[in-house]
């Protein structure tokens, strides 16, 4: 039976200890369990391998005529089910129905356009509010009406046009789900994806393919269907007693004795974790939030809350083969841990041949990258604003404001006006014994200047968009407002916290008299599923003068919108909507066992033809088919065969009769 953290306090009976200074504090509370499931449906931790969900590719990409390619992707939020529970199913919300969210990968430079559909339905299956969704890309300094604005939401059968200018350093960012008030329980569901920018620093110093591993790790509780349970406690926190790692609960993944790279998201709405190896040894700290640090770091556990993302490198060549190095968990102050809530997952060193290969397979980097936030120093900031994180009358706040209050000013208070390329200092303080919050300042990388007085922890000094403001902590952040003029939202990343109301935001460059071209609500709009979108007012539809007709001719749908302060791509012949979308949602060969494949092809007109043809299009060898199947009155195909190909399958296309196309990669075990 799911507790809350009063009862968990009483059931478990761990005392909270004082104040600890800057030692990581130690008194999470224990608790029997959270799921209602039978025990035989209970999952166990080392019993499923890693799953990497597949990458998203584009549909097509254009090269502008400043000589820079834009990236069209286009992604489903859809119901999905997924396989969690040993015997039972589990109804997800995803994008393109997986949870977590196909990864995309982009190169510095290159843009990207996302077309990002809601056909979820129009309540939520379980908790019955209305599923408007608004996408967040958490890391990215996006223009306002591309950031996620909880405010700018896409309903149903809608589609809202996301750009994204990847002009910053490599990093890890993730895009996840930011509507207003139910951001909680739609991420939970499943709404929430990596996202890798890449750059030529990161590719000549880090591990890269198959040597840099996506885990977002999360928690969850399930009822005895198998359906996700939800409690948070009235909006302190959920705390599940199962973990997952990509989906997957407590998964073991296989490596060769050399350095992996692992990109560590923390996407549980509330829980906060503190890893360590199972060994005690030391992992290589390269990476948090914004990108690379300036130098790396050796740390034995780091505390990671909700959003925060960590990159580490382990040297698995130390151990023998036969090895297994588990990730666990030792929690922190104000969590509720369960039986297996101390274990994430384990790494099973196998006596495989070793691919040295790319960066870093041998040797630890130790010099990283600059980045312009830890090249700030104190002086240069013109202001410094203090402000508090704290629950007033059962309602979380910050610096004194909720976003209610935000919305009831028609979205014209502000907690912050910082002007274009200001430096600034903000002092935030938790002086609750209770909580903790995870802080996080959209549009920003910034430095962790320090903590109660003390320098940061050496694993955050790098580059960051959330701080871990702890029990009695008050953190001191150094921070340039660049890139973009406009309003931005800052929030508390325990999720339940930020619905309940703990967000406000801040302007740059923005004088309120003045009307906003970036207004994150108006400058942007979503349009119908299928349609092409409005460009934001002021210029007319070329496809209106024109007579456009939905054949092949050239569209002009990215015409340069009037709302960017960045050159659009000029998109010469831009292909106009498919007709068919057709999605690749399960791809998995394993060698001499079996080959799956299923998806959906989501057909706008009158279908006529209704198949998809499978191709192995395996890098390397020439393009192979090698199956059909059929698509149902709903949309979805599936195709399996024992033993399958006798070569190993890492990519497929599916090319439907309809005219759609798909291609991912395949999941080897
Ligand atoms: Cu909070």
């Amino acid at each position: 039976m799911p507790v809350s953290r009063r009862q968990a306090l009483q059931i478990g009976g761990v005392g909270i200890i004082g104040a600890l200074g800057l030692a990581v504090p130690l008194s999470s509370v224990s608790a029997k369990s959270a799921s209602l499931l039978d025990p035989r449906n209970m999952p166990r931790p080392y019993q499923q391998a890693l799953t990497i969900p597949p990458v998203l590719r584009p549909k097509s990409t254009v090269i502008g005529a400043d000589g820079k390619k834009t990236h069209l992707y286009h992604i489903e939020q859809t119901v999905g089910m997924a396989s969690i529970v040993p015997g039972l199913k589990t109804p997800i919300l995803g994008y393109n129905g997986s949870f977590p969210g196909p990864t995309i990968e982009v190169n510095q430079g290159e843009r990207i356009k996302l077309e990002m559909d809601n056909v979820l339905p129009l309540f939520h299956p379980q908790w019955g509010y209305r599923l408007d969704t608004s996408t967040h890309l958490h890391g990215s300094a996006s223009l306002p009406q591309f950031d996620g604005y909880a405010n700018d939401i896409t309903g149903r059968g809608m589609c809202k046009d996301y750009e994204y200018p990847n002009f910053q350093p490599a990093r890890t960012l993730w895009y996840h789900d930011h509507a207003v008030h139910n951001t909680a329980q739609s991420v939970y569901s499943g709404l929430a994806g990596q996202y890798h920018l890449h750059d030529e620093v990161e590719q000549n110093l880090l591990p890269q393919g198959q040597f840099d591993v996506p885990l977002t790790i999360s928690d969850a509780m399930f009822a005895r269907s198998g359906e996700l349970g939800y409690n948070d406690n009235t909006h302190s926190g959920l705390w599940g007693d199962v973990i997952l790692v990509n989906g997957s609960p407590w998964p073991v993944m296989k490596v060769q004795r050399r350095i992996y790279r692992f990109r560590i998201l923390n996407a549980s709405i509330s829980r906060s974790f503190r890893f360590q190896l199972g060994t005690g040894d030391p992992v290589t700290m390269v990476g948090t939030d914004g990108g690379l640090m300036p130098s790396a770091q050796q740390v034995t556990s780091w505390r990671q809350a909700g959003a925060e993302r960590y990159e580490i490198l382990i040297d698995f060549s130390k151990y023998p083969a036969g090895k297994r190095v588990e990730l666990r968990n030792l929690s922190n102050k104000n969590n509720v841990d369960y039986d297996n809530t101390g274990r994430i997952m384990a790494f099973d060193v196998t006596g495989d041949p070793v691919d040295t290969s790319g960066p870093a397979a041998r040797v630890m980097p130790t010099l990283l990258a600059g980045s312009t936030a830890m090249s700030l120093t104190p002086s240069q900031s013109v202001k410094t604003r203090q402000m508090r994180l704290k629950r007033d009358n059962d309602i979380w706040t910050i610096g004194g404001m909720t976003w209610d209050e935000v919305i009831k000013s028609g979205y014209k208070k502000v907690l912050a006006d910082p002007n274009l390329n200001d430096v600034e200092i903000w002092e935030v303080e938790n002086s609750s014994g209770g909580w903790f919050h995870p802080l996080h300042i959209h549009l920003v990388d910034f430095q962790i200047l320090s903590r109660n007085g003390q320098p940061p922890f050496a694993f955050e000094r790098g580059p960051k968009d959330v701080v871990y403001v702890g029990e009695g902590e008050t953190v001191r952040l150094l921070m340039k407002f660049e890139h973009n003029r406009g309003r931005y939202m800052i929030h508390c990343h325990n999720l339940p916290h930020e619905d309940h109301d703990m967000m406000a935001q801040f302007s740059v460059g923005y004088n309120p008299n003045d009307s906003d071209p970036n207004d994150p609500i108006e400058a942007a709009k979503p349009h119908p599923i299928g349609q092409v979108p409005s460009t934001g007012g002021e210029t007319t539809q070329p496809t209106e003068s024109t007579g456009g007709t939905d054949g092949g001719s050239a569209q002009p749908t990215e015409a340069a919108a009037p709302v960017t302060t960045q050159p659009a791509a000029a998109v010469t012949a831009e292909p106009t909507v498919q007709k068919d979308v057709v999605a690749i949602t399960t791809a998995r060969h394993r060698l001499n066992k079996d080959i799956t494949f299923a998806g959906t092809s989501k057909y706008t007109g009158t279908a006529t033809g209704s198949s998809v043809v499978l191709y192995d299009v395996t890098p390397g060898r020439a393009a192979a088919r090698i199956g059909t199947a059929t698509i149902n009155s709903l949309g979805n195909w599936s195709w399996t065969a024992k033993p399958g190909p006798s070569r190993q399958v890492t990519a497929v296309r599916a090319d439907s009769s309809r005219g759609g196309t798909a291609t991912a990669t395949v999941r080897t075990s």
